[in-house]
Formats: structure tokens, C-alpha cells, sequence
């Protein structure tokens, strides 16, 4: 197999795209396409200030990695969940996150859960008493608080997950499943600012996740092999499997899938329930963030910040 650009043996055939690559071409196919998807969803320009959520994982490091070539003002943040499981994972992506920004002379924000609300995300999980056998759904909270709270309060105009191709492909079949009125409309390339909050964007959710497997390998970025043990047996893992199978045997059937969804909701298809959605929010009494309860938000709730905490968003 040669690389479609210069004739010499090519590392990465993606059949998907009937495109093959040597490492030096793909390397630059990567950054170019970001550039493009950003573009094309109108995710961000020149002058914004970035911050990249990055996991130690290789999509969000390899995110950091392509905007930073791109010459975007990205900084990174680091949120330390405290999940170890007997193989230290949120500390050793932690140290490889950190090896990453030191390394490349990065700006990376790191907010220590334990030490910032004085319990990790196992020991929340406990507190919530959700029942639950997996800390996701407080993770999953937890998370989406302390981006909103780091880029609201330090000034960033954007957010930017490392999610894949495989990730939106997952949580669109997940929810076409159920079809989902709720969630559905809202799975976008690109979420606007709303009431402080910052834009998030996915510059990667085009990319399949050996694409960027590929991406991370020939770059030499060190990232965390192991996935969050928590996400062992989970139902998205299941579905991405499903996909992949049906990827085996129809190349670009996944890639199919996410474009047409995006497609269809670009030509109206959820317009009534955007409207719908667009229902007064309220802010929360305690950390300011928006929420859809009138009082505390879930977050606050769960966290049980004393009332004369000042407001995080002040
Ligand atoms: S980090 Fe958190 Fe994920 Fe781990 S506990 Fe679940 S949500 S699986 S992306
Ligand atoms: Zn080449
Ligand atoms: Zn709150």
C-alpha cells in the first residue's frame, strides 16, 4: 500500500475514506482536517482562548496536541477524579498529562476534586446514594461543573473535548435507541455559550478512534492505555462494539451514520424541539452556574456547599 501523496509506503490505510498514508503525510492529513471540521462548524476563530479538557487519554492529548500545532491559544485542564482501582488511574494520567504540558512548554490547569470539595468521585458516588454500581452519571456531573466553573471564572471563550467519532456514534446510537426527544437535538459538533457558560466544541468527532490511536502512536505523545476502569462493561462500550462490527463489514457505515444525523438535524429535523428547549433556565443559588431547577443546581446538591460559600461564578 503507498501514500497517496508521495508514493512511499504508507502506514495507515483507512479504508473507510479509501485513503492511505506514510507516517509524515498523515501526520499533517490530521491537523489539516481539524482545521477544516473547525471551520466548517464554525467552532472558533484565531483570537479565542482555548481550554482543552484533557483526560491523560489520547484523544483529548492528542486535541491539545493538533490546536497547539494549529497555533491556537489553547491551555489545558486536568480535573484529578481520584479513581485508582488498585492500578492508580487518575495518577498516572495525571503525571502524563503533566509530562505532556511540561514537555511542550503548555499551560495546564489542574483541579484536584478530592482537595477542592474533600471527596473524590468513589466517595461522592457514595454520598449520592444513586444506587448505582458505577460513579459515572457523578462523574459525569462533577465533571461538566468544574470545565464550566475553571473556563467561566479564568476567561476561556471555548471549551474543547477530545470526543471521537466512535464516542458520538455510541451516545447517537444510544439515544436513537430510546429516541430520545431530549437528547437527541442536543448532540452537535458544537454547543453555543449559554448564560456564562462557555462554547464547547469537539473538533475531533469526525475522526475514528484508530485514527487517532494512529495519530497519538506516530506523534510519540505518551498517553494512558488503560480506559477508566469504571468503564469496563459499560453500555456505550457495547455500543461501540455493535458499531465496529457493523464497521467490519461496511466500511464508513459509522461515519455515515454521525454525518447524516448532523445532516438531518442542519435540514430542520429537530427545529420543534430546539424551540422547545430554549425554555427559561435558572441560575443557581449557590455556585451561579445555570440549571434547570429553581434553587441549587445538581451539582451543589450533591456537593452540599455551605450556603455562605461565596458564588463560584462571582
Ligand atoms: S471517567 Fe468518570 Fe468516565 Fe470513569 S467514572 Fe465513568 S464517567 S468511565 S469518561
Ligand atoms: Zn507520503
Ligand atoms: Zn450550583
Amino acid at each position: 500500500m503507498k501514500c497517496k501523496t508521495c508514493g512511499q509506503k504508507a502506514v495507515v490505510n483507512m479504508r473507510q475514506h479509501k485513503l492511505a498514508l506514510c507516517k509524515e503525510h498523515y501526520l499533517e492529513w490530521i491537523p489539516e482536517q481539524t482545521a477544516r471540521f473547525i471551520k466548517k462548524y464554525w467552532m472558533f476563530g484565531p483570537d479565542e482562548k482555548i481550554l482543552a479538557a484533557v483526560s491523560g487519554g489520547k484523544d483529548s492529548l492528542s486535541l491539545w496536541d493538533i490546536l497547539h500545532r494549529l497555533g491556537y491559544q489553547v491551555d489545558g485542564l486536568y480535573i484529578g477524579l481520584g479513581i485508582d482501582e488498585g492500578i492508580g488511574y487518575s495518577q498516572e494520567s495525571q503525571r502524563l498529562t503533566k509530562k505532556f504540558a511540561d514537555e511542550r512548554g503548555l499551560k495546564l490547569h489542574i483541579v484536584d476534586i478530592q482537595k477542592e470539595y474533600g471527596a473524590d468521585i468513589p466517595a461522592l458516588e457514595d454520598k449520592s446514594k444513586r444506587g448505582q454500581d458505577k460513579p459515572c452519571s457523578v462523574c459525569g456531573l462533577v465533571k461538566r461543573h468544574e470545565m464550566n466553573r475553571i473556563a467561566h471564572n479564568l476567561g476561556y471563550d471555548v471549551l474543547a473535548t477530545g470526543h471521537n467519532l466512535d464516542d458520538e456514534a455510541a451516545v447517537l446510537f444510544g439515544n436513537t435507541l430510546s429516541w430520545s426527544r431530549e437528547l437527541l437535538p442536543r448532540q452537535k459538533p458544537v454547543l453555543p455559550a449559554h448564560d456564562g457558560l462557555a462554547k464547547k466544541v469537539k473538533p475531533l468527532c469526525r475522526f475514528y478512534e484508530k485514527e487517532m490511536t494512529a495519530y497519538a502512536m506516530l506523534r510519540g505523545i505518551e498517553y494512558i492505555y488503560e480506559e477508566c476502569p469504571y468503564s469496563i462493561g459499560s453500555t456505550s462500550i457495547y455500543y461501540k462494539e455493535l458499531l465496529n462490527r457493523l464497521e467490519n463489514e461496511r466500511p464508513g457505515a459509522k461515519l455515515s451514520f454521525y454525518l447524516k444525523f448532523l445532516d438531518a438535524r442542519e435540514k430542520g429535523l429537530f427545529a420543534e424541539q430546539v424551540e422547545s428547549s430554549t425554555a427559561p433556565m435558572f441560575n443557581c443559588s449557590k455556585c451561579g452556574q445555570p440549571t434547570k431547577y429553581d434553587g441549587e443546581c445538581s451539582f451543589c446538591k450533591l456537593i452540599g456547599i455551605p450556603s455562605d460559600e461565596p458564588s463560584l461564578l462571582a
